[in-house]
Order: C-alpha cells, then structure tokens, then sequence
C-alpha cells in the first residue's frame, strides 16, 4: 500500500482545504462521462447525457460528482489507511455498482487535471506527485474488496 511522508501530507492536505468539493467534484464525474463515455453505462438514470454541455451542466451529474468528491475526502482524512477507510465502499462499488476497478484509476487522473486547470502554477510538480499518490492509492483501496 502507498506511504506517505509528512511532506506529502502536507501538501495534499493544503491544496484539499482550498477545494470546492461541488465545483470539482462535478467537474471531474462531468469530465470522466465526457472522455470515457462509456462510463455513461452506470447512470442511465441521470437524464440527458447527450452532449458535452448537457454533461457539463446534468444536475444530477453535479449532485453525484460532489457525493463522490466528498467521499473523496475521507481519503484526505485517512492517508494511513486508505483501504480500511474505503472497505465499505469496496464491497458496494463491486457487489451492489458493479463497477469496473479501472474506472477508479480514471477518475483519479481526470481528478489530477480538473485540480491543475484550477490551481495553475500553485499545482507545482511536487504537489502533483503527491496527488498521484493519493488518486493511486485511492484506487487500489476501492478495488481491494473486488473478486
Ligand atoms: Mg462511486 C455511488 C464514492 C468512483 C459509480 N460512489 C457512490 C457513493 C459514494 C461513491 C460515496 C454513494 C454510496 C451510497 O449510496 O451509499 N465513487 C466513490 C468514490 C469514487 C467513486 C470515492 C472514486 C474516487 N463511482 C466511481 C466511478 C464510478 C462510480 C469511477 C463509475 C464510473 N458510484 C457509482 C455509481 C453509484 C455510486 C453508479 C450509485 C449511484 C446512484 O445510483 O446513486
């Protein structure tokens, strides 16, 4: 399981207290339906999905982007164990979602973009490894209950 250092800690946690969960986490499930589209299979129940823009501006999308961003969070909360701060969700998005692991790396790289578009030159490098790290981590914790 990744490791974090205290730096690391430090940078990720700085950069999550400025975030907007709403915002981003809209952006990022927006974005992920738009460039994978088919991960547009497991919300046929969202209404239009028709277009980027009706992506883009999909209440519902918005409402479930901020539900998984703030979820997101606990990842924040939790560096030390990610997969015990995740068993639950593992066990949902595997036996109840039935949502293909590789979704979670995906989402994970369209989160790294939607956080660099909006923090700019403050997402140095440095700070993107670390969230590397974090979407990477996060991704094997949600996958650890699959089978
Ligand atoms: Mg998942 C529900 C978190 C990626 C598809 N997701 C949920 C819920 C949470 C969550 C907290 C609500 C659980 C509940 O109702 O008890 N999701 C979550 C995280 C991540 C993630 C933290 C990754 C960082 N989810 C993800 C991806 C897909 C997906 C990549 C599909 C491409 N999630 C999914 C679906 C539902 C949830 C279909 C049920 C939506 C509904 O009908 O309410």
């Amino acid at each position: 399981m990744v490791h974090f250092t205290a730096e690391e800690k430090a940078v990720v946690t700085s950069l999550w207290n400025k975030v907007n969960v709403e915002e981003a986490g809209g952006e990022a499930l927006g974005r992920l339906l738009v460039v994978y589209p088919w991960t547009q299979r497991f919300f046929d129940n969202f209404g239009n999905l028709s277009s980027a823009s009706a992506i883009m501006g999909n209440p519902k999308v918005k409402a479930h982007g901020k539900k998984v961003l703030t979820s997101f969070g606990e990842a924040i909360k939790n560096m030390d164990d990610l997969k015990g701060a995740f068993a639950k969700l593992s066990e949902l998005h595997c036996d109840r979602l039935h949502v293909d692991p590789e979704n979670f790396k995906l989402l994970g790289n369209v989160l790294v973009i939607v956080l660099a578009n909006h923090f700019g030159k403050e997402f140095t490098p440095l700070v993107q490894a670390a969230w590397q790290k974090v979407v990477a981590g996060v991704a094997t914790a949600l996958a650890y209950k699959y089978h």
